[in-house]
């Protein structure tokens, strides 16, 4: 039998938000406020704003994660104290993803580090197992190392999309570079894998929904979003609006009455 893999837990009628939460590994708690630095704050966004899913490192969904809301178990994960090409490497198997409740597994990919094999062969495992148990595997397709001049050129986000899709990753994460017509490509480019966009640095809410309309017209699916949403004076606001482009092909116009 071909692709078992049960997307369901995770879209809606082929659409997805997810709330990332993974940037305290990543970035440390630079991002945090009191607010959001602590994880029962970000789920209760995740299950007031029903989300398509909650992104969390292992430790964090051990202590925090309460199953209202499908978890997404981040498998690698590398602070950003070491320099030089990065190198990401699996921190919790399948079987204990599994075993905490996750309904996907996901999984970041630096294409063009000199690293980039280590992480291509680790994903290529935690994929077969992972759609052997039938579970989703999300891959965060992001160019990184001194040989990608510019990360978010058309031609390299549409050479990781591929990538995303000859590995067999269900749904990729990307980034946006603002180009609604190389987005497109990006999308053609990944075929049946699904294409959703990282959030990055907190922007102008107004900003964030008309990008958003625009992603979803060039073919993505949705958005695995984090800073945009907890840093958000009024983070239940912005899902709702978000939500309504994502879900409902809003207009930003008609969204932007849920800011
Ligand atoms: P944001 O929406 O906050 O940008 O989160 C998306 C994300 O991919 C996180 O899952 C991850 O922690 C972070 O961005 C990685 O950021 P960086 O680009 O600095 O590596």
């Amino acid at each position: 039998m071909f692709n078992m893999v049960n997307l369901g837990n995770i879209m809606s009628k082929g659409r997805s938000i997810f709330l990332a939460y993974d940037q305290g590994m990543e970035h440390g708690p630079k991002d945090f406020n009191d607010r959001n630095v602590d994880p029962k704050y970000i789920m209760s966004i995740a299950e007031k704003g029903r989300f398509s899913g909650i992104i969390f490192q292992k430790g964090v969904a051990e202590k925090y994660y309460r199953g209202s809301v499908p978890l997404v178990m981040k498998l690698n994960g590398k602070t950003n104290l070491v320099k030089g090409d990065p190198l990401s490497t699996q921190l919790c198997s399948v079987r204990e993803a599994v075993k905490l409740g996750a309904k996907a597994v996901g999984y970041t990919i630096y294409i063009g580090s000199v690293h980039e094999q280590k992480m291509l062969k680790e994903f290529g495992s935690i994929e077969e197992e992972a759609h052997a148990k039938g579970l989703p595997v999300i891959a965060w397709m992001y160019p990184r190392g001194k040989a990608i001049k510019n990360d978010t050129s058309r031609d390299v986000l549409a050479y990781a999309a591929r990538v995303g899709l000859e590995l067999g990753a269900d749904i990729i994460k990307m980034k946006y570079n603002g180009n609604p017509g190389d987005l497109k490509w990006i999308v053609k480019s990944a075929g049946k894998t699904k294409v959703v966009i990282a959030g990055g640095l907190k922007k102008d809410e107004k900003k964030l929904i008309r990008d958003t309309y625009d992603i979803m017209k060039s073919g993505a699916c949705g958005l695995a979003i984090g800073r945009n949403i907890w840093q958000s004076e009024s983070p239940l606001k912005i899902t709702k609006a978000l939500k309504k482009v994502i879900f409902h092909g809003a207009k930003p116009k008609e969204a932007m009455k849920e800011l």
